[in-house]
């Protein structure tokens, strides 16, 4: 019998960040002459930073030098490193701390799955560190989601098998992640747009403890 390991994502799983990271990035915008809605933004959720500025940059139809492009980069996380800077526990999602509980009072290994450089600081701020046995983020990994490397380093840090691991995860390129790693995808949010995940649940308060005990069988082979 095979115990089974949880990997969360952090912004938009546990953490609603994405709010901040639109005004770092829509500041940008502005100062370079071009708008950038929070539709636009739904495009950057899980994706790195890098790729990201790329991407704001081809809204803009913006051409940089590498110099401008490292400047930005740097300038970005200054704003959104002042917003993170008030984070608390206030800003822990619904229903975050009770699965987390639920898993560690079942002694179950969790680890931390997420693109952000700014991982530690945010769980920290938030009080949810001590949850978590490893963090795997933006600094461990060299390929970002969809590509499963960051869910599968997570795994091997928990010593748990891949497919004996379970994502949580709110966007769709972290659940393709998953799915590659032969992972249980659960999706965080609309399930419409989640298509792929295993499960889906708008958010932690509709996912009672019997299906995470569920979750929890140990598995056989
Ligand atoms: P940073 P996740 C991701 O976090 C965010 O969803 C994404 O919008 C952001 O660009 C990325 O982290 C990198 O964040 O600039 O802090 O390194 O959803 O993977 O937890
Ligand atoms: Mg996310």
């Amino acid at each position: 019998m095979k115990q089974k390991g949880f990997i969360f994502d952090l912004d938009g799983v546990i953490v609603d960040t994405a709010k901040y990271h639109y005004l770092a990035w829509k500041k940008l915008a502005n100062e370079l002459g071009f708008e950038f809605t929070e539709e636009q933004n739904e495009l950057f959720k899980g994706v790195s930073r890098k790729r990201c500025l790329e991407i704001l940059l081809e809204i803009g139809k913006v051409t940089a030098t590498q110099a401008q492009f490292d400047y930005w980069m740097v300038e970005k996380n200054e704003d959104y490193l002042s917003y993170i800077e008030k984070m608390d526990a206030s800003e822990i999602l619904p229903d975050v701390p009770r699965v987390l509980k639920f898993l560690k009072q079942h002694r179950a290994p969790i680890a931390l799955g997420s693109a952000s450089k700014n991982a530690r600081p945010i769980l920290e701020k938030v009080g949810l560190l001590s949850y978590f046995d490893h963090i795997v983020d933006g600094n461990s990994v060299t390929k970002a989601k969809p590509d499963p490397e960051v869910f599968l380093i997570a795994a091997d840090l928990l010593g748990v098998a891949p497919k004996h691991c379970v994502v949580f995860e709110d966007a769709l390129a972290g659940i393709e992640a998953a799915n590659r790693a032969q992972m249980v995808s659960v999706g965080i949010g609309d399930a419409t747009v989640l298509t792929g995940a295993r499960h889906c649940f708008a958010n932690f308060t509709e996912m009672d403890n019997a299906f995470l005990q569920g979750l929890l069988q140990p598995a056989t082979g």
